[in-house]
């Protein structure tokens, strides 16, 4: 038995010298030491030898499992390690090579506008407010001193879903739904930005489509020099210190007396230039006295409250800020235009 077992030690370590692939030495462990192995068969005839025997054969038969073990383990280790160095060899990186650009997007230059214009009127106390765009004649209109049949509605030709929804002509209605909500008894201090509608043919400057930001200052004694001043510092913050700014009259049917704004044009300095066509000034805003009429239909008492409000568009700030020549850019989604004006 002894014999035997030098012998299977023998053959099998001669066999594992000659493998070459992982499931071969699997085999062979399954061979010689699996529970049909040789080994296994060896120690079952045991029964039959000498009871002095038994433990010497025993302990070969161990001995002899323990080194075909170790000679499988090792041949293992060292298929893993010539595959491994193979692999490598064959995947090798090369560092050298230049990265792939990823693409990181930003903030469309609209968007950035109207967040600057938010972060100066929330530092002043007012809330930014949204609402729908799809909106009813009623608040679109009617409450804002515009009633069926006004002038002003042929104004701005609207898009009418029904005879009473149409597509926000501007955001004022958010306002309105505003001065709803607290019944005319509190004061407000908002802004609200979005998208608006109007029924114009797509060209350089007009877009049937486009953004607006209003605001409405509503408390006891609010005057003209009130807006005249959140004006002034609205002009210097987006355009600059040195930038002066003038009312001229106007008229809006939900502000009186109403004003429009000009800053004064930086390219000439005021001499006169083709941006500000030689005037020296360029519009930016609207902008009035909240209309009594306006003030009375949302329940606000007349006598106490009065308040201004102001609409501009970003389209607009955009275009004189940047010198971005037609409004459609904004709207195309051209990311070689769109990804100028993206500040990391
Ligand atoms: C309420 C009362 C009054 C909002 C105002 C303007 C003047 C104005 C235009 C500027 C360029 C729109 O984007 S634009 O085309 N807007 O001139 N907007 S006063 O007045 C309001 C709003 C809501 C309740």
């Amino acid at each position: 038995m002894k014999d035997e077992l030098k012998q299977i030690e023998e053959e099998a370590i001669a066999q594992i010298d000659q493998v070459e692939t992982l499931k071969e030495a699997q085999d062979l462990q399954v061979a010689y030491l699996g529970r049909k192995g040789s080994i296994t068969s060896v120690l079952r005839g045991m029964g039959k030898l000498p009871a002095e025997e038994r433990p010497v054969v025993g302990e070969l038969a161990n001995k002899v499992r323990e080194i075909i073990s170790e000679a499988l383990e090792n041949k293992k280790t060292a298929i893993e390690a010539e595959q491994l160095e193979a692999q490598l060899a064959k995947e090798h990186i090369d560092v050298t090579l230049p990265g792939r650009h990823v693409a990181i997007g930003g903030p469309h230059l609209l968007t950035s506008i109207i967040e600057e214009i938010e972060d100066l009127f929330i530092g002043l106390g007012y809330e930014v407010k949204e609402g729908p765009e799809v909106e009813e004649d009623y608040y679109n209109f009617e409450a804002l001193n515009l009633p069926k049949g006004h002038p002003a509605r042929d104004m701005q030709d609207s898009f009418y879903i029904t005879n009473e929804l149409l597509l926000r002509t501007h955001t004022s209605p958010v306002q309105a739904r505003t001065m709803r909500e607290v019944e005319g008894r509190e004061p407000i201090r908002m802004i609200c930005p979005g998208k608006v509608y109007r029924r114009d043919s797509d060209d350089a400057t007009h877009s049937h489509q486009f953004t607006q930001i209003e605001g409405l200052y509503i408390d006891e004694k609010v005057r003209m020099s009130d807006l005249k001043g959140t004006l002034k510092l609205f002009a210097k913050h987006m355009f600059g210190a040195d930038r002066e700014i003038r009312l001229r009259p106007s008229f809006f049917p939900f502000t009186e007396p109403s004003v429009e704004m000009d800053i004064s044009c930086k390219v000439c300095a005021g001499k006169g230039c083709s941006v500000c066509k030689k005037t020296g000034w360029i519009e930016i805003l609207g902008a009035g006295m909240v209309h009594p009429k306006v003030l009375e239909m949302a329940g606000y008492d007349t006598e106490k409250y009065t308040g201004f409000a102001f609409g501009m568009g970003p389209d607009r700030i955009a275009m004189l800020k940047y010198g971005v020549d037609d409004i459609r850019q904004f709207y195309v989604n051209d990311v070689r235009f769109l990804s100028q004006y993206h500040h990391a």
